[in-house]
């Protein structure tokens, strides 16, 4: 299908009109978080474009957004993916694949479409995790696999917890949880999303279908020492918590390059009390370890946390490891990425290293993904990119895919 001029105006209109919406001009890179400033305008311009579509738009009980085509009902067909992002990340990894979103269900109406089964455009709630520490809250609260008593009462940096922060937007902590009457709506799932990565550039191809994603976790690593005076505290006579937290950086990276496709990275370090002319008296670290097995995500993690012991008992240092989140390793439905691949044409497959919603639906319901090139290759930075008419390109297969999933 061509790219018709509407669709290269649509996408990139409505991506257009996002784009100040959380930006650090001064430091780069955008911030959008579950219900801070940005990730609520975000939420307003979403019901805006659902309206304009004469979308039917509802939030549901774990603040994930909705907009259905005529309205909510079994066996839907849903795309979609999330709002928020990473600290200072980039600005398609999620909104990308809600703007093409529209901009497909757009297409079908101007052409006379009209579903044969409900069709749905969705908002994951804090896929990215960054406010309350449980990455794809939204979905994996309303699947029922992030349990939502401890949600409830996980924290943000001020101390707020989510319990608090669900009630000021107007839902009700206590329905926090699985909800099986929105899940049960859900006939297939498919997430279009920039890709996090340079395979489709290398290999100069705009699209592709995805097959599987790593399995992938979060831990905290708590180092405690004893905190003291940098200039009257001998070099012999010291605990510091930032000598095994050094420790853990390294030994990530040393280990997880002995395993295959494995990644393990430590993006966050927070020294505590913080001062230039003081040792730590604590260190907190978060462990982010991926590989294509379960088993070797934890095999990774044993190695890197023994590691992290025996440095911080050399140090005079205790250490506590607490599991955070894990999304197991996933291959997404088969059948329906066939279907995808016999719509939109031959296109590659690639693996994901990066954790989506679509990896949680695809336990519940069938579950496919799409990537658009990203020639950058970057992603969870300001440099992630998606050119214009990668976009659009995006947009006109999704409209091919809703069109096949939800036609006669
Ligand atoms: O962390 C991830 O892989 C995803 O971008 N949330
Ligand atoms: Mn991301
Ligand atoms: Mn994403
Ligand atoms: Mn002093």
């Amino acid at each position: 299908m061509t790219n018709s001029a509407s669709d290269l105006s649509d996408i990139n209109r409505l991506l257009g009109a996002i784009d100040d919406v959380g930006r650090d001009r001064a430091n780069g890179g955008w911030s959008r978080h579950l219900f801070d400033g940005a990730e609520r305008e975000l939420r307003t311009w979403f019901t805006e474009e659902a309206g304009r579509r004469g979308l039917a738009v509802e939030t549901d009980r774990n603040a994930n957004l909705w907009a259905w085509w005529p309205e909510p009902g079994p066996d839907a067909v849903v795309t979609g993916s999330h709002l928020d992002s990473v600290p200072g990340g980039g600005p398609y990894d999620g909104p990308l694949g809600i703007a093409a979103a529209f901009a497909a269900v757009g297409r079908l109406r101007e052409r006379g479409f009209v579903p044969e089964r409900p069709l749905a455009i969705v908002a994951f709630a804090e896929e990215e995790g960054t406010r309350f520490g449980l990455p794809c809250l939204g979905s994996g609260l309303m699947t029922g696999s992030i349990n939502a008593d401890l949600a409830r009462r996980a924290r943000d940096s001020e101390g707020t917890t989510l319990a608090d922060a669900v009630a000021a937007a107007g839902l009700a902590p206590s329905e926090l949880g699985a909800d099986p009457q929105t899940l049960g709506r859900i006939g297939r799932f498919v997430e279009l999303h920039v890709e996090q990565g340079r395979a489709l550039a290398d290999r100069d191809r705009p699209l592709a279908i995805a097959g599987s994603i790593l399995g992938h976790g979060r831990w905290r690593f708590g180092f405690r020492g004893q905190g003291n005076h940098a200039g009257a505290t001998g070099m012999d006579d010291r605990s510091d918590p930032a000598l095994p937290a050094a420790e853990l950086v390294l030994a990530a990276r040393r280990i997880a390059k002995s395993v295959p496709g494995a990644r393990a990275t430590v993006g966050r370090l927070h020294p505590r009390p913080g001062g230039t002319n003081v040792i730590a008296s604590a260190v907190d670290a978060w462990l982010d370890a991926r590989a294509a097995t379960d088993t070797q995500v934890r095999g990774l993690v044993e190695q890197i946390s023994a590691a992290a012991e025996h440095a911080a008992a050399e140090e005079g240092c205790s250490l506590d490891v607490v599991e955070e989140s894990f999304a197991e390793a996933v291959h997404l439905d088969s059948a329906l990425s066939w279907r995808l691949g016999a719509t939109i044409g031959d296109v590659p497959r690639l693996d994901s290293g990066a954790g989506h919603d679509a990896g949680v639906l695809c336990g519940h319901v069938p579950t496919a993904m799409m990537f658009v090139r990203n020639p950058t290759g970057v992603s969870h930075s300001p440099e992630e990119w998606a050119e214009p008419d990668d976009r659009a390109a995006g947009a006109a297969a999704l409209a091919d895919v809703l069109a096949e999933l939800a036609g006669p």
